[in-house]
């Protein structure tokens, strides 16, 4: 796996972008900065397991490099579903695809994936079982949320679920500051320097848009997610299950 070494060369304070060169690093710069990750994916698999209906689709917006794809392939085991992988930047979706590929010729697995080069907000989302969201909402403005949301509740079938994982943020400026002091340390315990923390935090400045726990559960409740729950948080970045009934 390539280490992301991108904020010790860069010193521009360009805005961040998913390029090729963030790409290449993908799975480390994850890994050590986004706490649970990886256990995320691991429950996206179980989940996988028990929410995926025969003969549906499952989708993974925003899907990057194909972790969560991978997972909820894995974890299907029913016949019939295809699993739609969808994400704007080529870079990804061209690594995404050799991803992929390597794992049909390695297991050569019942579940078809389509993977589509496309802004999420103009895919519709048909006869759906599952939809992972993990770690993407939160690019899009915020005004392209609520409809995004809708269209996912709109397009699962019922009993469907929607994973939505998020960086947020803290209604309390004290527990924020706390909560954001963790997470540097937790990225400096995982060989970030205090330089790259910091070029890091400035690079998504108007570019990742955290919201509170509270105001993503109200959208979802607004697109008509009669109950939703978070399973998983770590400093600020939480995990958010929602079922249609
Ligand atoms: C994982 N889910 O490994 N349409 C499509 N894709 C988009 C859009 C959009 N409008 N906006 C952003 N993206 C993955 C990790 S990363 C999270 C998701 C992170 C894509 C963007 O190109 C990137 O690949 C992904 O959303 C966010 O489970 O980098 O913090």
């Amino acid at each position: 796996m390539s280490k992301d070494e991108i904020y010790q060369k860069t010193s521009d304070e360009k805005p961040f972008r998913f390029n090729e060169d963030v790409a290449k690093v993908f799975p480390d710069m994850l890994r050590r900065s986004i706490p649970g990750y990886t256990a995320t994916i691991e429950a996206i698999g179980s989940l996988a397991a028990r929410y995926a209906r025969a003969d549906t689709n499952c989708y993974d917006l925003g899907c990057s490099l194909g972790a969560a794809t991978i997972a909820m392939r894995q974890g299907i085991d029913v016949p019939g579903c295809q699993i739609v992988a969808v994400d704007t930047a080529a870079a990804m979706i061209e690594r995404c695809r050799d991803i992929i590929a390597e794992d049909d010729r390695q297991f050569s697995p019942e579940t078809a994936v389509t993977v589509v080069e496309d802004d999420i907000r103009d895919i519709e989302i048909t006869n759906a079982s599952m939809v992972v969201l993990n770690y993407t909402l939160q690019f899009l403005t915020k005004a392209d949320r609520g409809p995004l949301i809708r269209s996912i509740h709109d397009g699962l079938n019922d009993g469907g679920l929607l994973v939505l994982s998020e960086k947020v943020v803290d209604e309390n400026q004290g527990i924020e500051q706390l909560l954001t002091d963790l997470h540097h340390e937790h990225k400096r315990r995982n060989e970030y320097s205090m330089m790259e923390v910091s070029r890091k935090r400035a690079s998504l400045e108007n570019v990742l848009i955290p919201e509170t726990v509270a105001a993503h559960q109200e959208r979802l409740a607004e697109a008509g997610f009669s109950h939703s729950a978070v399973w998983l948080r770590f400093f600020n970045f939480v995990s958010i299950i929602a079922i249609k009934k």
